[in-house]
């Protein structure tokens, strides 16, 4: 099954959204592989952010991703790393559509409270940017053939 990163950026420690942003993630059926709080490092950043090299705002984005911890979760699910991008809404979370979680609890482009992979491919280059092997698990979920049926749970 597909894995996904997501990271609770520092707003959501802040803004004490961590549980409501988690619980959001966990009803909707994500199974939690791998969760912990980091400190990231301006390396990790540079990496992570490659992408964003240049650009005007990076600094900014980076000292931000940096004001306190975050919390860093490996979501399983079929076809996750899609599902989770819809859960978090667009970049430029006061244009983010309602429902979302950008789209309910932020206004910011920078300060958008989650990152989350943006394709398959993405996602496995960053699960083993924030995760050790020894810290993502399988286990069975025994809700599982509840929230799949069975040619979805490949
Ligand atoms: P994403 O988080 O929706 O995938 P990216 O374009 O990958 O968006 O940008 C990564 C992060 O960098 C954003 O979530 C946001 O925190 C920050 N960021 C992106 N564009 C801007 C901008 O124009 N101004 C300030 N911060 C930005
Ligand atoms: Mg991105």
């Amino acid at each position: 099954m597909e894995r996904t990163l997501v990271l609770l950026k520092p707003d959501a420690l802040q803004r004490d959204l961590v549980g409501e942003i988690i619980s959001r993630l966990e009803r909707k059926g994500l199974k939690i592989v791998g969760l912990k709080m980091m400190q990231l490092s301006e390396e990790l950043l540079n990496e992570h952010y490659s992408h964003l090299v240049g650009r005007p705002f990076f600094p900014e984005v980076k000292s931000f991703m940096q004001q306190t911890p975050v919390i860093a979760l490996c979501l399983e699910g079929t076809e996750c790393v899609d599902t989770v991008r819809l859960l978090c809404g667009i970049t430029k979370a006061r244009e983010a559509a309602p429902g979302t979680i950008r789209g309910e609890f932020a206004m910011s482009v920078q300060a958008n409270l989650i990152h989350c992979s943006d394709s398959l491919e993405t996602a496995k280059a960053e699960v083993p940017r924030f995760f050790q092997p020894e810290e993502l698990f399988s286990y069975d979920d025994i809700l599982e053939r509840y929230i799949y049926n069975t040619s979805e749970r490949e």
